[in-house]
């Protein structure tokens, strides 16, 4: 479906509600039960994070948009002129403004599983770049799907931009795969950039997944109410509990749900048992050296370029080029 306002056009190829249910069941009959963290963005999900990105804990958010202020115009440079921008993970695209102020592309194609907030920023985002296409695209962008047609934009080049280290949730074999795929969207001479938190000190990480107001754990917690809200389910919020450690020999961040007691939830007439103590995985968050992810894009057939990073060495964007 394709919705065209007076400034941008949305593109619709999210997959439909059925998913949802299908993927809770299967998670949660396994027998280390998990969820696929792309379900927590609903429209309260949607909002939790935005708060967590303003937790004095949680310093990703910061760094990462104190880098592109320091550095946009070098970033602009290696962009180029009249690019078409395209940007992983919309979200509320507070550092994308930043960058379509000094890089002057000649498209913006935000592509997020949010279609509410897509449609809410890229509205914004038109009105406040007069002259910028935008062409957003509602669509499950961890999945192949093919882009709209972008041809007529009067771009020169495409230029991919994965932020807030969201290539961090998922593993490193999938995220190569992703990043094989995009190189694909981006072609032959397009570019990359693409922020990436850095390993560091477990307790600042441990700090930032485990905040002292408790809204990492209400982000959490809100994807079991989802569950309950969407798809009917029974589950009691009061009886799991937000954990999230971090695992230094796979520089992840992990979070889990546990359930604090031996109880049953049913969900689609299926019932499912928890025992105390058992855990839903619901997301990792992998932290790279430089080093290390710069593999990673080679793998994927990426030539890195250059990577910034922030004085206290917290966060890395990364600026990556597709091969001639
Ligand atoms: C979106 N993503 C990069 C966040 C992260 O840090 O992995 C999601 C998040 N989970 C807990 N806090 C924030």
């Amino acid at each position: 479906m394709v919705r065209a306002r007076a400034a941008y056009s949305l593109h619709d190829l999210h997959p439909d509600a059925g998913d949802f249910l299908e993927d809770v069941r299967t998670g949660l009959s396994q027998p280390r039960k998990s969820l696929p963290p792309k379900y927590f963005y609903d429209a309260q999900g949607c909002a939790l994070f935005e708060a967590i990105c303003e937790l004095p804990e949680y310093y990703l958010t910061r760094a990462e948009t104190g880098l592109m202020q320091s550095h946009v115009g070098d970033i602009a440079r290696r962009l180029g002129p009249a690019c078409a921008l395209i940007e992983y993970g919309s979200g509320s695209g507070r550092k994308t403004r930043i960058l379509l102020a000094a890089a002057s592309p000649a498209a913006y194609v935000p592509i997020d599983i949010a279609r509410a907030q897509l449609d809410a920023t890229a509205a914004e985002i038109a009105r406040e770049f007069p002259g910028l296409r935008v062409v957003a695209v509602c669509a499950d962008y961890m999945r192949p799907f093919s882009l709209p047609d972008l041809e007529g934009l009067g771009a020169r080049r495409r230029v991919v931009y994965f932020p807030g280290s969201t290539i961090g949730n998922l593993t490193p074999a999938e995220a190569a795969t992703f990043l094989t795929r995009a190189r694909g969207q981006v072609k032959a001479g397009g570019g990359m950039l693409i922020g990436v938190d850095l390993r560091k000190d477990a307790s600042r990480l441990h700090a930032a997944y485990n905040d002292a107001r408790g809204v990492t754990a209400a982000f959490n917690l809100n994807l079991l109410a989802r569950i309950n809200r969407e798809l009917g389910a029974g589950f009691d919020l009061a009886a799991f509990r937000h954990r999230a450690f971090y695992d230094e020999a796979l520089g992840r961040i992990e979070m889990h749900l546990e359930s604090t007691k031996a109880q049953s939830v049913t969900i689609g007439g299926r019932v499912l048992h928890f025992r105390e103590g058992e855990t839903i995985h619901t997301e990792n968050s992998y932290k790279y050296s430089i080093r290390d992810f710069q593999e990673l894009a080679r793998a994927a057939g990426l030539s890195p370029v250059t990577c910034w990073t922030d004085a206290e060495q917290l966060f890395g964007v990364h600026y990556l080029i597709v091969p001639e």
